[in-house]
């Protein structure tokens, strides 16, 4: 893969040199003796930028005239990571500019350290939308990310006595080099006021007349392909008020009421919603939502669609893809500009409209199934709730038609749900609109279509699909793990790295000693880097010779931390209480990462308890050596790139039918780590990729949990009958770690024994036997290896390159343009 001639900076060390002086100087206003690490960093960002720029206009250009079909990925969430390294990677400059930084004086690990991630997303699926813009660029496949540039990304968290305390999360308080914005291309969003019908040439046609808006301003941010000179767009949208509805209020005398409407304004672009499963219902959600789905769709008409262009041939342009339901807002959107505005047929319209939109459902859980109350809809935009209305009703005949008068079915599927409110089901609305529906794994996908939208199915026949989701190697291999990546490449050569799947390559390597020994090795160095990194950040020690078993991922019940956590209790107090020799105890040191929805008081009280465990643990000198519970604060994308290379065994221990898919789990896998995991989300197919040989599979199947509830299950009688369980349950309940106070964990204990939703208590036993075989295996050092380097070999499937051709080949058909 050559990279294409650019118009920019020499390509050369001292083109390099002389491009970052001169923004030091002309951008910064510095002198590099006076500059701080700061001024170097934006100098630098700005002259590795400075190279990718003429092909990033270049691109915006092609996109415009050569109208090819491109995708507009409506997500509200893009958790990027730190842009440097990896623009760096894609432009191909890594070794040309660490050369002219030396030539400076300037460590380019401290200029790394300098950039503030964009922690735009919440978890998962934030982080899935930065993986598939990164391979849709490296693929060449016309693409906008459309989004919202929140002011304050994810909490920063930290730990205060063990519990998580929440800061903001200023991440632009020092500006960021990698943003461009686009005021002169601003949209006007309008909410709020009424509809009218009025008489247009003896048409009676309906109008929305609203009572305000806001301005939203596009950022636009590179997203390079790698090393293929191709260079696409994240547009996320920042919300200002307008000058007309100030002036409006300004001109009334009321100067603070002007003030306070400015705020309001800009309040919908402030923060990112920290809630990752329990939609609160909340108004201003609803304004981001409309905000920046009906900022994009008005932009792209407006600069990527050309005037002579037939709207009826939209979806020969355009897909606009819907990245879980917080972008459904859309559909009615889309129709509203279609018939009121453009004045087409209802009937043509929604033909449009059925071909431009698929939807992507990233849950099954039912709690985290959106809805918008009709009242709170019918307020902020009471004609998209008429539009919604209408193709509620039209859908609701053809099912009539089909059904006949099933006053149940109906009631099921309709897109208004009547209790216990009357409310929006926007995942219906979703599927009713969307040419396709898809999971994000085989068996997320299959129990969404016979489970969650059976009717749907039935009445729309195919339009359910599965996309198994994936990583991009170039950040989560190449990246945060160079030195796995070398030795790939030493085996293997170049390539592998954007076809993921010559990884297989890998297999025979793994009955080579001398690999195996230099795969060790590459553990062994991020181990050591990983343990500076947690020095450093949060003052731990990593011993050395530990396996490390990491489980990160949000803190929610049914991933199960409590499970983990339960192990631990379990294997400390064997020890403790003398049943267990330390010495027969692999040394282990667990490591957790996690943030709480601020407002999930469970969730923290686990997070609490994890703390409170490992203080006990890792003062207790009886298991020193053996055991270590560490828990950095503030996980996030930068410590996930160290973390992940350097752990021994993933934890996806999420109770079978309730994680989606998970990408984590990929992450690990594919950078040599073993998994002990249930059959659930991705895991399904990561196991049957590796074999069984290399995973450590427990716990019920899905069918065998839906059984279970059926039956009726009672957690406290798996308490009764597993003395370890009961030992390990006591010892949290008796106050142990917490100093004696009985109460402080008391919740967790009852919830367990009582509820536990997620039948933590019915997959303990099965947990702690194969947590014994991950003890035994890990003994043989040879065996482990072997493991470890079949499961890099045989992931190469789990690439975000492999999503994106799924979505390419069946959902989007947007061929490489241009
Ligand atoms: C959901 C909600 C619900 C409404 C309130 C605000 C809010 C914000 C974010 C979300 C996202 C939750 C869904 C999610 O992240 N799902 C995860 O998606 C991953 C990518 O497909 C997948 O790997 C995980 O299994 C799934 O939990």
């Amino acid at each position: 893969l050559a990279l294409a001639p650019v118009t920019g900076p020499a390509s050369n060390v001292d083109g390099f040199v002389r491009q970052f002086l001169r923004n030091l100087n002309y951008e910064r206003g510095v002198p590099l003796s006076a500059s701080s690490p700061n001024d170097q960093y934006f100098a630098f960002a700005m002259t590795v930028r400075d190279y990718l720029m003429a092909r990033w206009l270049e691109d915006l250009r092609r996109q415009r005239v050569t109208q090819s079909k491109s995708v507009c990925y409506l997500s509200a969430e893009y958790l990027l990571g730190r842009q440097l390294d990896n623009n760096l990677l894609a432009s191909g400059l890594t070794d040309i500019a660490t050369e002219a930084m030396a030539q400076c004086g300037i460590d380019i690990e401290e200029l790394r350290a300098q950039e503030v991630e964009p922690g735009l997303g919440n978890g998962g699926l934030g982080r899935l939308a930065a993986c598939f813009i990164d391979s849709l660029a490296t693929m060449s496949v016309p693409n906008i990310g459309y989004g919202i540039r929140y002011e304050y990304g994810i909490f920063r968290q930290t730990f205060v006595d063990g519990q998580q305390v929440e800061q903001p999360d200023a991440w632009l308080e020092l500006g960021s080099p990698w943003e461009f914005p686009h005021p002169e291309f601003a949209q006007t969003i309008s909410f709020g006021g009424h509809t009218e019908t009025y008489d247009d040439e003896g048409v009676t046609r309906s109008r929305w007349v609203p009572s305000w808006n806001v301005r939203a301003v596009p950022y636009n941010y590179m997203v390079p392909g790698y090393l293929n000179g191709r260079v696409n767009t994240l547009r996320l949208w920042s919300a200002q008020a307008t000058n007309s509805f100030d002036l409006r209020v300004f001109n009334s005398g009321d100067y603070e009421e002007a003030v306070r409407a400015q705020t309001y304004a800009e309040n919908i672009s402030k923060v990112l919603y920290p809630e990752d499963s329990t939609p609160q219902g909340k108004e201003l959600r609803l304004q981001q939502q409309y905000f920046f789905v009906a900022a994009s769709i008005h932009d792209f008409l407006d600069h990527m669609v050309a005037d002579d262009f037939g709207l009826e041939n939209l979806a020969d342009r355009v897909i606009f893809q819907l990245n879980d339901t917080h972008p459904v807002i859309a559909v009615p959107e889309l129709m509203r500009v279609l018939v009121d505005e453009k004045k087409l047929e209802w009937d043509a319209a929604w033909a449009i409209t059925q071909k431009c939109f698929a939807y992507t459902c990233h849950t099954l859980l039912p709690e985290a199934l959106e809805v918008w109350s009709v009242e709170l809809l019918g307020r902020l935009l009471p004609r998209h709730l008429e539009i919604i209305y209408r193709i509620n009703e039209e859908f609701l005949l053809e099912v009539r038609e089909r059904f006949g008068d099933d006053e149940i079915r109906l009631r099921d599927m309709s897109i208004i749900g009547e209790f216990p409110e009357r409310s929006v089901r926007m995942a219906y609305l979703a599927t009713v609109a969307g040419a396709k529906v898809n999971g994000v794994a085989e068996l997320h996908s299959q129990l969404l279509r016979d489970k969650v939208l059976p009717d749907f199915n039935e009445f729309f026949p195919g339009k359910f699909t599965n996309v198994t989701n994936g990583i991009t190697p170039r950040r989560f291999i190449r990246l945060a793990n160079p030195e796995l990546s070398e030795l790939i490449t030493s085996a293997l050569g170049t390539g592998w790295l954007t076809d993921l799947e010559r990884l297989r390559g890998l297999e025979s390597y793994a009955e080579d000693p001398d690999f195996r020994a230099a795969f060790r090795e590459v553990k062994a160095a991020n181990k050591r880097v990983l343990s500076d990194v947690l020095r450093a950040r949060d003052g731990f020690e990593v011993s050395d010779g530990h396996m490390l078993d990491v489980m990160v991922k949000r803190l929610h019940e049914y991933k199960r931390q409590m499970l983990k956590l339960l192990h631990i209790v379990t294997v400390y107090e064997g020890i403790v209480s003398g049943r267990v020799d330390a010495a027969s105890v692999q040394p282990r040191t667990f490591i957790f990462g996690a943030k709480a929805a601020p407002g999930y008081a469970m969730a923290k009280r686990i997070i609490h308890l994890i703390n409170a465990v490992g203080s006990v643990v890792n003062a207790d000198e009886r298991v020193q050596g053996r055991l270590k519970v560490l828990f950095p604060q503030n996980y996030n994308v930068t410590l996930a790139e160290r973390l992940i290379p350097a752990a021994d065994l993933s934890e996806q221990i999420s109770l079978a039918g309730k994680e989606a898919s998970g990408t984590g789990n990929m992450k690990f896998a594919l950078n040599g780590a073993l998994t002990i995991g249930t059959d659930d989300g991705a895991n399904v197919e990561i196991r049957q990729l590796v074999g069984d040989d290399n995973f450590f599979l427990f716990g019920m199947a899905e069918p065998e949990v839906e059984a279970l509830w059926a039956r009726g299950y009672k957690p406290a009688e798996f308490y009764q009958h597993d003395e370890s369980l009961r030992r390990a349950m006591d010892l949290i309940a008796s106050g142990a770690f917490s100093g004696g106070d009985r109460s402080v964990f008391e919740p967790v204990v009852s919830n367990l024994l009582y509820d536990d939703r997620f039948m933590v208590l019915a997959d303990y036993a099965s947990y702690i036997e194969a947590q014994a075989k991950v003890d035994a295996a890990h003994a043989d050092e040879d065996a482990w290896t072997r493991s470890a380097i079949l499961n890099v070999a045989r992931c190469g499937f789990f690439s975000s390159d492999r999503s994106m051709r799924d979505y390419i080949d069946r959902i989007w058909h947007t061929p490489p343009a241009f």
